[in-house]
């Protein structure tokens, strides 16, 4: 138990405790991905066995309201009936083939149709491989090597992202992990959210070399942080002036925030979309798309190299199919939209009443409540949050059944299977986190 966390209503979790003792000896840090360790909240990881619509339950049999959904994914609820059903009937013939399958061309076509930007697309196994690979596309594209990306966002684990401003930040990036070569860091540029002079600066300290504009249309990486109006135009604007991709990471945002994701949301269109998380339904996928001329660098068309084993395996592509046609049901975003609405209006009226200094925001079913006075714009306005009074939080809303990101800079997912009854049962655990 968290020594900051209050007497539980959930039961206890020695089970979880323990098997994290156990997980450390064989997993480092006893995880698969840093941010499940708990670190920047203190405590140990709650172990987790079974989810289902709107409930996850960890292996002490404590349930828990989440609004993680495995980071996106589970827009629709966990272990939805009918993707279920069709990843039982899929497995059945064979997981994968490593060769052409009609499901593929079907997918593709449905993303085709869904997102604005994209007449060609490819599918790989992971959000990170997908960016990593536009990356390369928009370099193959332009001839250029330079990338601009914004403090704040993240992209998965790619050297090229893993990349913070150093002290020449107008020319070259420095290494944000252990084993990011400085020569790699250096090709990429950090500029700030919602901050168009800071983009238009590092163009003209970089002319002719910005092969692409990288950014989260809607952050979701510090915290959910909507485009200010007029920035994402700003930049579409700029990368036609210089040359440069606008490459959408549509990562977390795609199927979320619309059925044609953020672009479709803004009506802005980038050359190159990344997608991921929703569209695998909770499977590996990744992919990357855009207009046909760019993809057609794409090998075996074109020139530059990128493949997978399990890119497009059947039993990922149905899993992804099912969870996208069921999003295209009528009302379903409205849906979204509007209990994700009564959450944020009801826990503001909460911490309103408590005299919490907070600001939310709120994108579709993506919203983040912080726990600064601050409006929120960008990452260093996110960096202002009263870290104490957000862990108390996070182990209050625990103890009491609700299961939210372990971190301030993480978004919170409603899903379709979040009824008034979910949002009330997190306004219960609310006023006992909060007190
Ligand atoms: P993956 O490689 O984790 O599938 O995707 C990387 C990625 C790329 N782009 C965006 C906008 C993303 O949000 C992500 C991954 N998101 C994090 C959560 N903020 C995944 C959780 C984790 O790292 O464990």
């Amino acid at each position: 138990m968290n020594p900051s966390s209050p007497s539980a209503a959930v039961g206890k979790r020695s089970r979880s405790e323990a098997a994290f003792q156990e997980a450390r000896q064989v997993l480092p840090g006893g995880v698969n991905s840093p941010v499940r360790a708990f670190r920047s909240v203190g405590g140990n990881p709650v172990f987790m066995e079974r989810a289902s619509g709107a409930y996850i339950w960890d292996i002490d049999g404590n349930h828990y309201v989440d609004y993680v959904g495995t980071w996106g994914p589970a827009i629709l609820g966990h272990a939805h009936p009918q993707v279920i059903k069709r990843i039982r009937e899929v497995a059945e013939h064979g997981t994968s083939f490593g060769a052409p399958t009609l499901i593929e061309t079907e997918l593709a076509r449905l993303v085709i149709d869904m997102v604005p930007s994209i007449e060609k697309v490819r599918f790989v196994n992971s959000g990170t491989e997908a960016v990593m690979s536009a990356i390369r596309l928009a370099r193959a594209y332009t001839g250029r090597t330079k990338i601009i990306k914004f403090e704040g966002c993240y992209h998965g684990h790619s050297d090229y992202l893993l990349v913070k401003a150093g002290s020449g930040a107008a020319t070259h990036g420095v290494p944000d992990s252990a084993g990011v070569p400085a020569t790699t860091a250096a090709e990429t540029l950090n500029a700030r959210f919602n901050d168009l002079e800071s983009v238009q600066m590092l163009c003209e300290a970089n002319p002719g070399q910005i092969a692409g504009i990288l950014i989260e249309p809607v952050a979701g990486n510090m915290g959910c942080v909507p485009p200010e109006p007029g920035f994402l135009e700003g930049l579409r604007k700029l990368a036609t002036e210089t040359g440069a991709c606008l490459i959408f990471d549509e990562v977390m945002t795609g199927f979320r925030v619309a059925p044609g994701g953020a672009q479709q949301r803004y009506g802005v269109t980038p050359d190159i979309t990344c997608l991921g998380k929703i569209i695998g339904g909770g499977l590996p996928v990744g992919a990357y798309g855009g207009k046909k001329d760019i993809m057609a660098q794409v090998a075996p068309e074109g020139p530059m190299y990128q493949a997978g084993t399990l890119s497009g395996n059947p039993l990922a592509m149905a899993a992804g199919l099912e969870t996208l046609k069921l999003l295209q049901q009528p009302g379903v975003y409205e849906q979204l939209e509007k209990i994700t609405h009564l959450l944020c209006r009801e826990m503001g009226e909460l911490l309103k009443q408590k005299g919490i200094p907070h600001y939310t925001t709120q994108v579709g079913s993506m919203m983040t409540l912080f726990f600064t006075e601050n409006p929120v714009k960008n990452y260093q306005d996110v960096c202002t949050f009263d870290r104490d009074r957000f862990n108390r939080y996070f182990w209050g809303m625990l103890d009491n059944g609700v299961y939210l990101a372990p971190s301030q800079f993480e978004a919170a997912f409603v899903s379709l299977s979040h009824t008034d009854a979910e949002i009330q049962k997190t306004l219960e655990a609310a006023e006992q986190a909060l007190r």
